[in-house]
C-alpha cells in the first residue's frame, strides 16, 4: 500500500479512477499516470488486471459500439475492421529521439538520406509533442496498462507500462503481452518503459469518424526517446504503430537496453528442429516483415520424421550465458500474423492457433460468421457464399478488388498454437545454433547458403535485402537493402550495431569460451522465367532446415564453396516426394549477378554506413569482392 502525495493528488485533481485502486500501483507508477493524465487529460483512469472479466467487459462495450465484431463461426473470435487509412507501420513518420544525430543514425555520404534510423532532435520532438498530446483524450478513458515482456520476473524479461485511450489496442496487448498485476510486484527497483499511445481524436470528434475506428492519419507520429525508455505513438491504431510492446519496445527501445547490457533484441522467430533421430537443435530466423517468419516458426514438416516446435515467430532476446552458449527467449505472448497465404495447405498450426480468443484485424467476413481472405478459396466451405471485404462493401470470390487487405492480420495467444514449444516460456530461453537470414529476392539468390564465419555472417546480414511488401506504407515492388531485417527496427547507429553483434563473440575475461552461432542465408522466393516460384517452399522448408542441421552436426561433404558462401551439392538436399525442382537454377550463384550486386553493396555500406562501418566489416565487403571478382 502506497501513500499518495500531494503532487500526484493534485496532478490527479477530481479526475475519477473508473477501475482498480490508484494506491495500489508503485510510487513510481502513480506519478507516471498523473503526469501523463494531467497533460492528456482523460474523462477518467482504468487500470488493468489482465482478467478474462476484463476483457469480456471491454469487448462488450466494443461490440454494442460496433467496432468489433463476434465471427460466429468460432468461440471468442472477433473481427475489426480499420479506418482503410490505419492499416500499416508509417514508418516515415517513426522517429528516434536523441541529442546526438549520430546516435541514431549513421554518418552518410553528403546528400544521402540514412535509411536505418529516422532522426528527430529533441527540440522538435518537444514541439511535435505539445502540439498533439494536451488534451488529446479528452471524453476518452485511458487504460493502464501494465505489462511484461518475457515470462514476468524472468532474467532476461522487462516491464512496461502502456497508457492508451484505445480499447481495441488494450484486447491486443492482452493477447501479444503479459498484461498482470504481477507486473507491480515484479517492479520492484527495475526500470520500466513508459508507453504513452493516443489515437489522437479527443472528443467532441469534428471529423468524420470512418468504421467506428478513431485515428488521426495526418498527424501520425511514434516517436521514442531510448535514454529516458520512453515511446509516444499518436494519430494510429494499428499493431506496429499501437501495441507498443512490439517493434517500438521489443526492437527499439530493447536494442538500446541490448547494448548497454551485453544482448541482443533482433527481428527474429525461434523454433526448435528436432531431427530423426529424436536430437533437437534452436534456430533463429531473421526475415524482413511479411517474408515468412510465422510461416517458418511453425512449419509443418513434409519430411517423417522431423518435428518443428514454436518458440517465436517474431522477437528473439538473446543472452549469452555463463556457459558461452547463446540463449534466447521470445518476449512475446502471442502472434500478430500476415493473414492473406495463411490456409491450412500452408500453415495449418498458426489455422489451429486462432480458432478461438482471436482478433482478426481488416480481413473479410462470410454471411456465415467465418474470416475469408486471400489464398482460403480452396478451403472455404461455400466458395459462392456472400461477404463483406475488408473495406466493408459486398463481395464474393471472383470479385473485382480484394477479400483482405494484404497486411490485414489475425491476433493469436501463442498458447494455443498446438506446436508451441514445452520450453517457450523458459525464463532462461533456449540454447541457439544456427541463425539465418532471409528476405524476397526473386533473382540470383540460391535456396540455401553457409557463411565462412561469424564475421561474415554479419557481413551478409548487414548486406540483406528483400522485395518490399505490405507490411509498411510502401507501394510497388523494388529491391530494398533491409539490413539484419531491422531496418525499420533499428533503435540505434547501425555501425555501433554491427559492432555490437562483433564484440558480443569475444570471450570476456575469465568466462567460459563463448560459442558463436552459424549464420546461414536463405531464399524461399526465387523465381523462373515464368515468373513461378523455383521452390515449393512452407513445409517443404524442412528439407532445407535438414541440410543447415546435417552441417551443424558436422557434415562437410555435401556443400560447394562459392564466393557467397556454401552452398548445397545436388542430391545433399532431400527431394524425395517433390514434383521436379529446377536444381540448377535454385541454387546457381550467378556470375554477372553476383559482380552488379558487389558494385551495389559497396555503394551501399559506403554511402550508407560510411566511416561508422567497423573495419572487420570492411575487410569482409572487400574479401567478398576480391572472390567474386575471380568468378
Ligand atoms: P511479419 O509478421 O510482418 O514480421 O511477417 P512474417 O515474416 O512473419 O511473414 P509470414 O510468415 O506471415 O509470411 C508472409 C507471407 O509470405 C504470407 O503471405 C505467406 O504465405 C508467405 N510465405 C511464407 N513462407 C513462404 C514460403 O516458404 N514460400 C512462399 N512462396 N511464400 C511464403
Ligand atoms: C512487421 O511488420 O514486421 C510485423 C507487424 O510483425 S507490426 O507489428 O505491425 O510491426
Ligand atoms: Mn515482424
Amino acid at each position: 500500500f502506497y501513500v499518495v502525495n500531494e503532487v500526484v493528488t493534485k496532478r490527479l485533481g477530481h479526475m475519477p479512477i473508473l477501475k482498480g485502486d490508484f494506491h495500489l500501483l508503485p510510487m513510481k507508477v502513480q506519478r507516471f499516470v498523473a503526469e501523463k493524465a494531467e497533460l492528456m487529460r482523460p474523462r477518467g483512469i482504468y487500470i488493468c488486471d489482465g482478467t478474462q472479466h476484463e476483457a469480456d467487459e471491454i469487448i462488450d462495450k466494443l461490440v454494442e459500439r460496433g467496432m468489433l465484431s463476434p465471427l460466429k463461426a468460432y468461440e471468442n473470435n472477433f473481427i475489426c475492421r480499420t479506418d482503410p487509412k490505419d492499416v500499416a507501420r508509417v514508418e516515415s513518420k517513426t522517429w528516434m529521439v536523441t541529442p546526438n544525430k549520430h546516435q541514431t543514425v549513421t554518418h552518410t555520404a553528403e546528400g544521402v538520406e540514412p535509411i536505418m534510423g529516422h532522426w528527430m532532435p529533441p527540440e522538435s520532438f518537444g514541439t511535435e509533442l505539445d502540439s498533439r498530446f494536451p488534451g488529446c483524450m479528452a471524453g476518452r478513458i485511458m487504460y493502464v496498462v501494465p505489462f511484461s515482456m518475457g515470462p514476468i520476473g524472468g532474467p532476461l524479461s522487462k516491464i512496461g507500462i502502456q497508457l492508451t485511450d484505445s480499447n481495441y489496442v488494450v484486447l491486443c496487448m492482452r493477447i501479444m503481452t503479459r498484461v498482470s498485476p504481477a507486473v507491480w510486484d515484479a517492479l520492484g527497483d527495475q526500470d520500466y518503459v513508459r508507453c504513452i499511445h493516443s489515437v489522437g481524436l479527443p472528443r467532441p470528434v469534428r471529423v468524420k469518424v470512418v468504421n467506428h475506428w478513431p485515428c488521426n492519419p495526418e498527424r501520425v507520429i511514434i516517436a521514442h526517446r531510448p535514454a529516458e525508455r520512453e515511446i509516444w505513438s499518436f494519430g494510429s491504431g494499428y499493431g506496429g504503430n499501437s501495441l507498443l510492446g512490439k517493434k517500438c519496445f521489443a526492437l527499439r527501445i530493447a536494442s538500446n537496453i541490448a547494448r548497454d547490457e551485453g544482448w541482443m533484441a533482433e527481428h527474429m522467430l525461434i523454433m526448435g528442429v528436432t531431427n530423426p533421430e529424436g536430437h533437437e537443435r534452436f534456430i533463429v530466423a531473421a526475415f524482413p516483415s511479411a517474408c515468412g517468419k510465422t510461416n517458418l516458426a511453425m512449419l509443418e514438416p513434409t519430411v517423417p520424421g522431423w518435428k518443428v516446435r514454436c518458440v517465436g515467430d517474431d522477437i528473439a532476446w538473446m543472452k549469452f550465458g555463463e556457459d558461452g552458449q547463446l540463449y534466447a527467449i521470445n518476449p512475446e505472448n502471442g502472434f500478430f500474423g500476415v493473414a492473406p497465404g495463411t490456409s491450412h495447405k500452408t500453415n495449418p498450426m498458426a489455422m489451429e492457433s486462432f480458432q478461438k480468443n482471436s482478433i482478426f484485424t481488416n480481413v473479410a467476413e462470410t454471411v456465415d460468421g467465418e474470416y475469408f481472405w486471400e489464398g482460403l478459396e480452396k478451403e472455404i466451405k461455400d466458395p459462392t457464399v456472400e461477404m463483406i471485404n475488408w473495406l466493408g462493401e459486398k463481395w464474393r470470390i471472383g470479385d473485382p478488388g480484394k477479400a483482405a487487405h494484404p497486411n490485414s492480420r489475425f491476433t493469436a495467444p501463442a498458447s494455443q498454437c498446438p506446436i508451441i514449444h514445452p520450453d517457450w516460456e523458459s525464463p532462461h530461453g533456449v540454447p541457439i545454433d544456427a541463425i539465418i537470414f532471409g528476405g524476397r529476392r526473386p533473382d540470383g539468390v540460391p535456396l540455401v547458403f553457409e557463411t565462412f564465419s561469424w564475421l561474415h555472417g554479419i557481413f551478409t546480414g548487414a548486406c540483406l535485402k528483400s522485395e518490399t511488401t505490405a507490411a509498411a506504407e510502401f507501394t510497388g515492388k523494388s529491391i530494398m537493402h533491409d539490413p539484419m531485417a531491422m531496418r525499420p527496427f533499428m533503435g540505434y547507429n547501425f555501425g555501433q550495431y554491427l559492432q555490437h553483434w562483433i564484440d558480443l563473440s569475444k570471450t570476456p575475461e575469465g568466462h567460459a569460451p563463448r560459442k558463436v552461432p552459424k549464420i546461414y542465408h536463405v531464399n524461399w522466393f526465387r523465381l523462373n522465367k515464368e515468373g513461378k516460384f523455383l521452390w515449393p517452399g512452407y513445409g517443404d522448408n524442412i528439407r532445407v532446415i535438414d541440410w543447415i542441421i546435417r552441417r551443424l552436426d558436422g557434415d562437410d561433404s555435401h556443400a560447394l564453396k562459392t564466393p557467397i558462401g556454401y552452398v548445397p551439392t545436388q542430391g545433399s538436399i532431400n527431394m524425395e516426394g517433390l514434383p521436379p525442382v529446377n536444381w540448377d537454377e535454385l541454387v546457381s550463384v550467378p556470375k554477372e549477378y553476383w559482380q552488379e550486386d558487389a558494385k551495389e553493396v559497396r555503394k551501399f555500406l559506403e554511402s550508407q554506413v560510411g566511416i561508422d562501418l567497423p573495419a572487420e566489416i570492411r575487410h569482409e565487403l572487400d574479401e567478398q569482392e576480391k572472390r567474386i571478382g575471380a568468378m
